[in-house]
């Protein structure tokens, strides 16, 4: 069945710490300010739900706890969870409202909580056989184990806790049960070129399906998509999670953790419109967006703003002056 939800629920989380740098907690007010809402409701026609608030997105990073030690090796761990924890709740409400969820970063931790959040509504609404698929487009796998990361980040360890390769345990991830897990079968990464020596052997022995610069240079993006969906599945929700690192760096420069021979911003761009084009796109992240990473180049800020922009748009519609949105699976409220 086919259906045209027009309702999205807006996650806006100014959160830094999965990782160092701070600014990348500014990005939700940054993509807001550059007009996203308005391009969602009245060019796209999305009733929006969530607050957006200017203000809003501080609230996950507020009363974190004072102290923090690393545990395991991972830095401001608690907060992360504690953060992530109250993503999934919000991502898993909307989603059983029926809402398409849409998550502005903050830092890629935070998907630990929107993927969470959706895969449990996803296995609620449409039973066990139809595990989410998750789309990662990233130049990174994201998917150290705290015992594997050389840098204690969190941001780059998201992927391990969502398949259950890395465990949680009380007040630091002990709240990421079955129910939110996701299948690495069902995982497709895309735009990969600076993958850590642990992380490329855990993607090896779990025989991950990994699309890096190499394959987009040697197929193009639209076999690549191809290749992509027709791992997954014809019929199976998708959550995309998009790290704005994926592109290069001649796009989105303000980014934390850049690394040069990216993705276009055209063959981004593609990716989100391919993804939406299935009609089975249940949740998108954006991440990683740190506006204040090129405070003396203002025009690298708002150029990264605006690709964020572009990308979002992408995965909420398709044929962008048609302006034609598909919707496969859908909560009835
Ligand atoms: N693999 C490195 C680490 O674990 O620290 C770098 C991770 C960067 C993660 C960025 C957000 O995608
Ligand atoms: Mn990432
Ligand atoms: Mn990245
Ligand atoms: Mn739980």
């Amino acid at each position: 069945f086919l259906t045209t939800p027009s309702d999205l629920g807006i996650i806006a989380v100014g959160f830094s710490g999965g990782q160092g740098k701070a600014g990348v907690d500014t990005a939700p007010t940054a993509l807001i300010e550059a007009g996203l809402l308005t391009q969602l409701s009245d060019d796209l026609g999305y009733t929006l739900h969530g607050d957006v608030s200017p203000t809003a997105s501080t609230v996950y990073t507020a009363n974190l706890p004072a102290h923090d030690p690393p545990v395991r090796g991972m830095k401001n761990p608690r907060a992360v969870s504690s953060v992530t924890r109250r993503i999934a709740e919000q991502a898993y409400a909307h989603a059983r409202e029926g809402r398409l969820v849409l998550t502005l970063g903050g830092d890629h931790s935070i998907a630990i909580g929107t993927v969470a959040g959706s895969a449990k509504a996803v296995r609620e609404r449409f039973g066990g056989g139809k595990d989410m698929a998750v789309i990662w487009v990233d130049a990174h796998a994201d998917i150290n184990t705290p015992e594997t990361s050389g840098s204690g980040n969190v941001h780059g360890m998201p992927v391990s806790f969502l398949s259950g390769l890395a465990k949680g345990e009380g007040e630091v991830f002990g709240w990421l049960g079955e129910e939110e897990r996701i299948s690495l079968r069902k995982l497709v990464y895309i735009g990969l070129r600076d993958v850590d020596v642990g992380e490329k052997r855990i993607l090896r022995e779990n025989g991950v399906k990994a699309f890096s610069m190499f394959d987009i240079d040697r197929y193009g993006i639209g076999r690549v998509m191809e290749m992509a969906l027709a791992h997954i599945g014809n019929d199976t929700p998708i959550h995309l999670s998009f790290d704005v690192d994926a592109l290069d760096p001649m796009w989105a420069p303000s980014t934390g953790t850049p690394v040069r021979g990216g993705l276009t911003l055209r063959e981004g761009d593609f990716i989100c419109e391919y993804v939406h084009q299935t009609g089975s796109l249940v949740a998108v992240d954006l991440v990683e967006v740190n506006p204040s990473l090129a405070a003396d180049n203002d025009l690298a800020a708002h150029e990264t703003v605006r690709a964020g922009c572009s990308l979002i748009r992408d995965s909420l519609t398709y044929e962008r002056r048609v302006v034609e949105r598909v919707h496969k699976y859908h909560w009835p409220a």
